[in-house]
């Protein structure tokens, strides 16, 4: 059985947009995996001062994988494309986050769906927006709309 996923892909080194375009061929080649869409590519500052800006985007993913298999899969991708897990929040060539998972409300001990930080951040709210329905909701019931409207898009701007 397959089940629709969106990824968060960010990058704030060694040149995002290249790190994203080269996370997105590699999604769309994992083994049971198809890249059914991407959004347009959003820059904005990092949530911590003192770091470069970053490069995000939100891809739909279908997938076979089961949920811990996918989060193994990407963060096999990550290692890569040469992400160092030095600090945790620091700088990073490529951080891809498990957004949504189809209907499913996971909260595992590696494995948190939906991503806790998405419903407060532009730079996943926007790019997601693109892909999915304007009457969409969160497998926890929220609705995106009302995501939307109580996350202003302050600060992203759209490559
Ligand atoms: N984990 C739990 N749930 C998930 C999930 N749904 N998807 C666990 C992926 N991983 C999940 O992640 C740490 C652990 O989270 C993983 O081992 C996994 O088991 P990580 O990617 O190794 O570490 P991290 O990215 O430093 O932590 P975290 O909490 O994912 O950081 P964030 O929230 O990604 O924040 N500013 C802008 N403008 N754009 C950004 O993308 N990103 C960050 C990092 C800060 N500021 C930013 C941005
Ligand atoms: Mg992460």
């Amino acid at each position: 059985m397959s089940a629709r996923a969106y990824i968060g892909l960010g990058s704030n080194l060694d040149a995002p947009v290249e790190q994203l375009r080269s996370a997105l061929r590699a999604l769309d080649q994992l083994d049971g995996c198809h890249l059914v869409a991407s959004s347009a590519l959003y820059t904005s500052d990092s949530l911590l001062p003192g770091q470069p800006r970053y490069t995000n985007a939100v891809a739909a993913l279908d997938t076979t994988l089961a949920p811990l298999a996918l989060l193994d899969a990407l963060q096999a991708i990550e290692n890569d494309q040469g992400r160092v897990r030095a600090e945790r929040w620091g700088p990073r060539t490529l951080d891809l986050d498990i957004l949504l998972f189809g209907d499913q409300v996971l909260d595992l001990p590696r494995l948190k769906v939906p991503h806790y930080h998405m419903h407060a951040r532009p730079f996943v709210l926007y790019p997601l927006a693109e892909l999915v329905p304007a009457d969409f909701q969160l497998a926890d019931g929220r609705a995106i709309a009302h995501l939307l409207q109580a996350c202003p898009f302050v600060g992203l701007e759209r490559l």
